[in-house]
């Protein structure tokens, strides 16, 4: 079976990345027949515990355990060094101490461990505009569509565990698979510092060996009644009649049925989608005609369609945001028809919504931001897609700055307004979060 699985040595394969990224358009055909859909999960190792062992050098290598000071509370985890004495999770202090003595205790900082969630979930953000986050440590990545962006599945999952180690220091284990339920299974198949991945229609003959625990939804309390029942592996469930297991489990037999078949409908839910992009500018003197207003929400919508189709996004929503002198925020949104990353199709909507405003102005700031964002594939293939002649006008363009620099294309128009926006003043052209927390890149 050619499931692969190893624990990557990422120089070592990252000539062959290099490699697979110049056919990246040929394999995404070729993989676009045995991949229809592409789930990442990845989930921190050891996370609390290595986030310690990061801050604090003397306690790399050694059996660490994060938990209350005292013998009454419970691990909350344990370093990979102080795995094998056979401590985790859950386990009473005093009974890890005991298997374990030679670990060091650590009481937990649960703000630190959030400020690295935040810049590992920032990280994924980077990779799908779909980020379904489970807990501090892990999360599900919607990657279907991105082969021609990232190269193929396991080449996604080798640069999602770079990508994070570089910006947290960190290892994270990787599953590749089509539904999340694999996966999963997959990303704590190989652990610590993982990576694998099961093409889906390998997926069955891969999970068929795996004691029935790994079954999601079995528990304490299921496993012994699997095991009574006859069935020890996955393989025995899928290979079961389906009626049986529905007349001896009820609702959880079907389940388990489907998932030992890998099926698994649960799509990546998009709740820590990025939620806009977006592009303000902070003026060198207030403006309020509408012809003045419109021509930095034109420049805006050139920047933000920019940066939609680098991370090959198309947007729904269109926002714009204009600030009183008296530093009042004022903002409009609509919903594009289709998916959209042109600015022609940003800056029609901007227009429809300037007139929106009743403020007379003047305004300090003129902004323009793309939210509800997709995969600009998916839009594509259920001809969600707007104008293809601009959209090719706009990436010609693309093409030019990304030769020749950004200044090499320039609209007429705009010649004579390239000082009016503030140098020294905001401009932000930002990745803005569901929950408030704004990345931004000064302009
Ligand atoms: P996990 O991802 O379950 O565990 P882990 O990251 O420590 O180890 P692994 O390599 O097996 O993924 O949980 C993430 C963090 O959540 C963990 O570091 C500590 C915390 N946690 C608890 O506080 N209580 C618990 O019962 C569990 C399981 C985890
Ligand atoms: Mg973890």
């Amino acid at each position: 079976m050619s499931v692969m699985s190893d624990k990557s040595d990422m120089s070592a394969t990252s000539a062959a990345s290099a490699a697979s990224i110049k056919s990246a358009t040929s394999a995404a055909k070729r993989l676009s027949r045995t991949w229809h859909n592409i789930v990442v999960h990845a989930d921190m190792d050891a996370f609390y515990a290595a986030v310690e062992q990061l801050d604090n050098p003397e306690l790399r290598g050694k059996p660490v355990l994060i938990g209350p000071n005292s013998h009454r509370g419970v691990v909350l985890t344990a370093s990979y060094e102080a795995r094998p004495y056979g401590v985790g999770s859950a386990m009473p202090v005093g009974e890890a101490r005991r298997r374990c003595p030679d670990a060091v205790m650590v009481s937990p900082r649960f703000e630190r461990y959030q400020q690295v969630s935040r810049q590992v979930m920032d990280v994924l953000g980077d990779f799908s505009p779909a980020v379904e986050p489970l807990s501090l440590d892990e999360a599900f990545v919607e990657m279907s569509g991105a082969e021609h962006i990232f190269g193929p599945p396991r080449v996604m999952g080798e640069k999602i565990k770079r990508a994070v180690k570089a910006a947290t220091g960190l290892n994270i284990s990787v599953g590749v698979s089509g539904t999340k339920y694999v996966a999963k299974v997959a990303s704590a198949h190989d652990k610590p510092n993982g990576l694998t991945v099961v093409a889906p229609h390998q997926a069955v003959a891969w999970l068929a060996p795996l004691p029935v625990t790994r079954l999601w939804g079995v528990g304490k309390k299921t496993a012994p009644r699997l095991q009574s029942l006859g069935f020890h592996t996955i393989g025995d469930i899928a290979a079961a009649p389906e009626n049986l297991l529905a007349h001896q489990l009820g609702s959880a037999g079907r389940h388990f049925y489907n998932l030992a078949h890998a099926r698994d409908p649960r799509r990546v839910s998009r709740g820590r989608t990025a939620k806009s992009l977006g592009s303000d500018r902070t003026l060198n003197e207030d403006v309020a005609a509408e012809a003045d207003i419109r021509r930095h929400l034109r420049r805006s919508a050139d920047r933000v369609a920019r940066r939609l189709r680098e991370k090959n996004y198309v947007a729904r929503g269109v926002r714009v945001r204009l600030k009183t002198s008296s530093f009042q925020m004022l903002s409009r949104q609509g919903q594009l028809q289709r998916g959209a990353d042109t600015a022609q199709a940003l800056y029609a909507e901007a227009c429809k919504l300037l007139r929106q405003f009743d403020h007379p102005g003047p305004f300090r700031l003129v902004g323009l931001a793309a939210f509800d964002l997709h995969w600009g594939d998916q839009a594509r293939q259920l001809d969600l897609f707007e104008d293809n002649r601009r959209r090719s006008l706009e990436t010609t363009i693309d093409q030019l700055m990304h030769r020749f620099g950004k200044g090499a294309v320039t609209r007429a128009r705009d010649m004579q307004q390239q000082d009016t926006v503030a140098k020294d003043g905001v401009n932000l052209d930002f990745l803005d979060y569901r929950d408030g927390e704004r990345v931004s890149s000064p302009a």
